[in-house]
């Protein structure tokens, strides 16, 4: 890459392996469904997360919503944490296109949502509240920075689902870093849920694309759904091939990028002005401060970083920062960061 981008793992480009593939990629009509490689990719990312059917869609924020729009119809509700991507940060999809009425939770240091609050935020059957339809988990939990939760907190929220007859959903976005991280087949984090988007590219540097993953049934309403949101393609195998050697080639190292984002994190809270918590630092990504008395503002920081070092990191409008690390950091790159940004803090 051009530049040392710890702004998200998205910025990560396509490896030599992808490109190559995507290249020489057999294809066909997808919606015809006769793409090849794009019917691998599905076969292969349901298998790995242990569903039955796989749909490649353009992108996480369009499996999240064709998730919701096939499992829910306008006025059912959806349980949700309240700091969650498919909350916060999907342009409200969820309530715009498919009339689905949010109950945001608070979420734990870690992303939980308290069980106690999911069981209360369950409406009685009475025609004043929404449907008791949906409860959206995330995991690893991106405004936590990239936590991963354990098996045993999906297996919670879905006794509570099977209770009232409800779907849970995974935005598993980084689902492969959360199985990395806690050392488990990716199917045991996945196992409690009905279905789960994960993304090809993020830490696994794809170009594009997601999968969601459920039960056949399910994905053939998602295929509709998908249609329905313009998400369907032709010869979608060029991304497809990519997602492949996203999956068989680039999982098992995302522990790099793990390591990396610790030492980042532990250099990091060496420095006086900078207030970082490298203990939750589990993942490819954390987030830190700026102290009040740092002799440089917000700005100043990331401005300086990037005209010193060629280091980019997104934020400068408040005191909190994230990093991600990513195929494209290096160890040089971290300690680079660690030296340029006590440079700029001395
Ligand atoms: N996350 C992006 C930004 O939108 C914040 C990032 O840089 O981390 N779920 C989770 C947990 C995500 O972090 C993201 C993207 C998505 C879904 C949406 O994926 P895309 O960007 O492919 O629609």
């Amino acid at each position: 890459m051009d530049r040392i981008d710890f702004r998200s793992d998205t910025v990560s480009w396509p490896t030599p392996a992808m490109r190559h593939a995507m290249a020489n990629a057999p294809v066909g009509d997808d919606v015809y469904g006769e793409d090849p490689t794009v019917n691998k990719l599905e076969a292969l990312a349901a298998e790995m997360v242990g569903k039955e059917a796989g749909l490649f869609v353009a992108s996480g924020t369009m499996g999240n919503l064709t998730a919701i729009l096939a499992h829910g119809r306008r006025g059912d509700g959806a349980i949700v944490g309240e700091d969650s991507h498919t909350f916060r940060a999907e342009a409200g999809g969820m309530a715009v296109l498919g009339g689905i009425v949010p109950n945001p939770l608070p979420t734990d240091v870690y992303g939980r949502m308290d069980l106690a609050a999911v069981q209360n935020a369950i409406y009685p059957d009475d025609p004043h509240f929404p449907n008791n339809r949906l409860i959206l988990v995330e995991n690893s939990y991106g405004a936590k920075g990239g936590y991963p939760i354990e098996p045993a907190y999906f297996q919670q929220i879905r006794q509570i689902a099977d209770k009232n007859g409800m779907i849970v959903h995974m935005d598993g976005a980084r689902i492969f870093n959360a199985a990395v991280a806690l050392n488990l087949d990716p199917r045991e984090l996945t196992q409690h849920v009905d279905s789960v988007t994960f993304c090809l590219s993020k830490g696994l540097c794809a170009p594009m694309g997601s999968v969601l993953c459920g039960t056949a049934e399910f994905i053939a309403q998602a295929r509709r759904a998908r249609k329905l949101v313009g998400g369907a393609m032709r010869q979608a195998g060029v991304m497809a091939a990519a997602g492949i050697v996203a999956l068989t080639e680039m999982v098992e190292r995302l522990a790099d990028d793990h390591a990396h984002a610790k030492t980042l994190a532990n250099g990091l809270a060496q420095i006086p002005g900078l207030i970082v918590q490298p203990e939750l630092v589990k993942t490819n990504m954390f987030f830190f401060a700026l102290d009040e008395a740092a002799p440089v503002t917000p700005a100043e920081f990331v401005q300086r970083l990037r005209d010193e070092a060629n280091i980019w990191l997104s934020g400068g409008y408040s005191r909190t920062f994230r990093a991600v690390t990513h195929y494209w950091i290096q160890e040089a790159d971290v300690a680079l960061f660690v030296q340029t940004a006590r440079a700029i803090l001395q």
